[in-house]
């Protein structure tokens, strides 16, 4: 039977361009497709087109698995120098009576909070302030790991990094290796926004430029360690610098292998600078999660973020290229409640996370940071009204 992640099923579309073709083919020979190719899906692949060769990538690459961790996030504050016209997180110095600034306790308190908990990860991100030098982060990280040894830290992105290091006055190459020495695991993908200077300079000027970003990666996967890319789509960039984003990305990862997952990060426009700008259709994120699903060929891992995205559009991605969805939350964060996301409080279970997989026909597979397999929960078992009865464990397979 030939269904929709079928090769055959694709080449066969009624209609379908000489060039939209080329594509299908190369896609099925497992060929690379050219930054030309993505633009032509941005513009004139269907979605049915295009998440079916996205499609067929994810479960030539995983099957059903799903991944998902027990994670929680840590934001020591939402005050900050910098004013990306899209962040409806920070709050201006001037204003920042209205936000927080946790000290190094009061995080270390937040940390003992899941002393009893089975989390694998803590998700550490905030604003960027004098404050929060080189010293305050590696104590933080050395108290969180002799703490609790095994928690993964992932922390903080090349905006903090660039400007805390330049501030130091030390090399990138100094810092990162501080930061690894202190206890820093792995990267997480923020901070990327747009690269191409042309947008980057409208909605995030000041901070760190795209070859900086791109550089402190390069230097961190040259130390051995692992980090995450994302991409802020859906305000004033055009399908070309999401291109361009996407093939800056490529081309570091043939170089490295460093990065494990892109999170493509949709904008929302609560409360913020950009709020003029109407979001874009979950059509165009079905679309971009499916051509960066089938761009980024030397990437392992798409995600869907939930929190940001919604739990039912989360569940959808997953037929569009998406084989990860983040972890548990526990409602930790507030970047995207605060920019009008459906999430006002996100926070689920394991269990619910693992009935959200199993209810659209996949895999679910808690894994750690670094997608080593903790649990196959693929023998859940629902009752009729759909509630969650309890699992057992199964062998990876
Ligand atoms: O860099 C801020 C984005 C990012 C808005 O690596 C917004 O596993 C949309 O990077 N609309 C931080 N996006 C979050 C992040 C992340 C999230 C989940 C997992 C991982 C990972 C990384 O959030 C920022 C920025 O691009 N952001 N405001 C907004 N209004
Ligand atoms: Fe600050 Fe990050 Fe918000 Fe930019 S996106 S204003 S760097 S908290």
């Amino acid at each position: 039977m030939l269904t929709n992640s079928d090769p055959e099923f694709m080449l066969k579309a009624p209609g379908l361009s000489i060039e939209l073709r080329t594509i299908a083919e190369k896609v099925c020979n497992g060929e690379r497709i050219s930054n030309e190719d993505a633009l032509l899906l941005f513009n004139e692949g269907s979605i049915s087109f295009t998440g079916g060769l996205a499609n067929f990538i994810r479960e030539k690459k995983h099957g059903n698995n799903t991944y998902f961790n027990r994670n929680f996030h840590l934001e020591p504050t939402n005050v900050c120098l910098y004013t990306c016209t899209f962040c409806s997180y920070s709050r201006l110095i001037k204003k920042r009576e209205d936000g927080w600034e946790y000290t190094h306790d009061e995080m270390m308190e937040m940390i003992r909070k899941y002393d009893d908990l089975p989390v694998t990860e803590v998700h550490i991100v905030g604003g960027v302030l004098p404050q929060y030098d080189v010293k305050f982060y590696t104590n933080l990280f050395k108290a969180i790991k002799q703490h609790r040894p095994e928690l993964h830290i992932k922390a903080l992105t090349p905006v903090e990094y660039h400007y805390m290091f330049k501030k130091e006055k030390i090399s990138y190459e100094e810092g990162m290796q501080l930061m690894k020495d202190a206890g820093l695991d792995s990267m997480p993908g923020g901070g990327a926004e747009i690269f191409h200077p042309e947008i980057r300079d409208q909605i995030a000027g000041g901070k760190c430029s795209g070859d900086q970003w791109l550089r402190i990666h390069e230097i961190w996967h040259g130390y051995g360690c692992k980090s995450n890319a994302t991409m802020l789509y859906g305000h004033i960039e055009k399908y070309w610098h999401r291109v361009d984003h996407l093939d800056q990305l490529r081309q570091l990862q043939d170089k490295t292998n460093g990065f494990q997952t892109f999170i493509p990060l949709k904008f929302r426009n609560e409360n913020n600078q950009l709020s003029h700008i109407p979001e874009v259709s979950s059509v165009e994120d079905l679309r971009n999660y499916a051509i960066s699903r089938i761009y980024l060929d030397n990437f392992d891992h798409i995600k869907a973020y939930w929190p940001m995205i919604g739990r039912d559009m989360a569940q959808l991605s997953l037929a569009f290229g998406v084989d990860d969805i983040d972890g548990t939350i526990d409602d930790t964060t507030k970047i995207y409640s605060m920019a009008g996301s459906e999430e006002q409080n996100p926070a689920l279970t394991t269990e619910q996370l693992v009935k959200l997989i199993k209810r659209v026909g996949r895999r679910p597979i808690e894994r750690d940071t670094l997608y080593n397999i903790i649990q196959d929960y693929s023998a859940f078992e629902f009752q009729d009204d759909q509630e969650y009865k309890g699992y057992v464990s199964l062998p990876v397979v």
